[in-house]
């Protein structure tokens, strides 16, 4: 089934103008672009969409990272754009990635992992609305 999924490129990779290529590997595997926006995140906008984490020993660190640099913000469709993307993604911790990954080529940590991927089409649904309230 055709599905809507939320796509970040953290502050990381945009800093290090890694924005085309990732856009290229998303787009090269099969996703389409439907809403794309350039943006900063605030200090609320980070409790909001990390709210699962807030709390955890890793937050405050996780939250200054998201806060640090520029953000790209994508809305991606395709058939099972949810487990696709986050197979496309990686693991978590970048030096643990599959090869390929986007996580694997262009994140260095677990922090620091270069991109976001909605979990599941609840995520989805929750993130998209948080990045894309229009
Ligand atoms: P995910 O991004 O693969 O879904 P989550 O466990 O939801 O991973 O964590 C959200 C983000 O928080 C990660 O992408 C990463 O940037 C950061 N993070 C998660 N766990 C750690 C950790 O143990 N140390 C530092 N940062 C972490
Ligand atoms: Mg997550």
């Amino acid at each position: 089934m055709k599905q809507n999924t939320l796509f970040l490129i953290k502050p990381d990779a945009t800093g290090r103008n890694e924005i085309g290529q990732i856009l290229s590997k998303v787009e090269e595997n099969g996703f389409e672009i439907e809403k794309l926006k350039m943006f900063k995140m605030d200090e609320e906008l980070a409790n909001k969409f990390y709210a699962e984490h807030v709390g955890k020993p890793f937050f405050a660190s996780l939250s200054e990272f998201m806060r640090s640099g520029k953000i790209v913000g994508a809305m991606l469709s395709r058939e099972d754009a949810v487990l696709k993307l986050r197979e496309l993604v990686g693991n978590t911790d970048s030096t643990k990635a599959n090869l390929g990954s986007i996580r694997a080529v262009h994140g260095t940590s677990k922090g620091e992992n270069s991109v976001h991927a909605s979990d599941s089409i609840e995520s989805a649904k929750r993130e998209i609305g948080l990045i894309f309230p229009e």
